[in-house]
């Protein structure tokens, strides 16, 4: 049974990044990262937010996620005074004192700022993307939208993942649903060698990252790139494996 649901999980997660047409799998191969994390206030399962979120990868930035699912209370009373409201997906990036609110505010301002160029069409809020976001969240059956009982986090968790990639996203939903903030490190794709699963690259020959990115790095310490990839301070591990992943989690911080 638990391997049944593991497969539907897993399956109904391509789907979702199906439906989104793969976008959040490439990232820029320069990036501007600035000198304090951008926060954004997020709901996995919420079609605005996505878009933000694959804005985020594609520009190959990391941002801090401050979840509030629906139900949730841990950080609405943040958001209250930063916004007046507690809508999501919410912006605020200390570095330029930005605060904004919508997915179309956000993207704009993510790509005009940090890669000096216009959203594309892609990841812009058009009722097309909207309603694919909409049919994702649907068909992975609204996980990580509703809160749950949680022990709260001393300190935020980093996460490394990319928005398409269909095992980070399970681990996101249960960060989202138990209201746990994390650091987002986004490795999106780069090159073509880097695309398919870490045991099973399309490309031939031994894997190498482009030089000189945050890929490259997690080669030097790892071996290998392989998302998701979780650090918690609070508790002293790190671990891979989305399965593992989850059940930590859910062991740790569920309540
Ligand atoms: N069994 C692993 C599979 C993880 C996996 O295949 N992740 C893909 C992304 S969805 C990956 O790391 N691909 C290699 C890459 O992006 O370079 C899990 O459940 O976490």
């Amino acid at each position: 049974m638990v391997s049944l649901n593991r497969a539907l999980d897993v399956t109904s997660s391509v789907l979702a990044s199906t439906l989104r047409g793969w976008r959040g799998s490439m990232a820029s191969r320069t990036v501007q990262q600035p000198a304090q994390l951008p926060e954004i206030f997020d709901r996995e399962g919420c079609p605005e937010c996505r878009l933000v979120r694959e804005a985020c990868t594609e520009l190959n930035l990391d941002v801090k996620i401050v979840p509030l699912p629906d139900g949730g209370s841990r950080f609405a009373g943040q958001l209250r005074d930063l916004s007046g409201a507690t809508q999501v997906p919410f912006l605020n990036d200390p570095n330029t004192d930005t605060r904004l609110s919508g997915a179309q505010a956000i993207v704009e301002y993510l790509f005009r700022h940090y890669a000096n160029r216009s959203a594309p069409a892609q990841v812009q809020p058009t009722p097309r993307n909207l309603t694919l976001s909409k049919l994702a969240t649907r068909v992975r059956s609204g996980q990580g939208v509703k809160a749950r009982a949680s022990r709260p986090a001393q300190q935020p968790l980093t996460l490394y993942s990319f928005e398409s990639s269909p095992y980070s996203r399970l681990v996101r939903e249960k960060l989202s649903e138990l209201e746990l903030p994390y650091v987002l490190i986004n490795i999106g794709k780069q090159q073509r060698a880097d695309v398919g699963p870490s045991n099973f690259r399309l490309h031939l020959g031994p894997y190498k990252p482009l030089p000189n990115t945050k890929r490259s790095e997690f080669f030097a310490r790892h071996g290998n790139v392989q998302v998701p990839y979780l650090i918690d301070p609070n508790t002293g591990i790190d671990m891979f494996e989305s399965a593992d992943i989850v059940q930590y989690l859910e062991r740790t911080y569920g309540a």
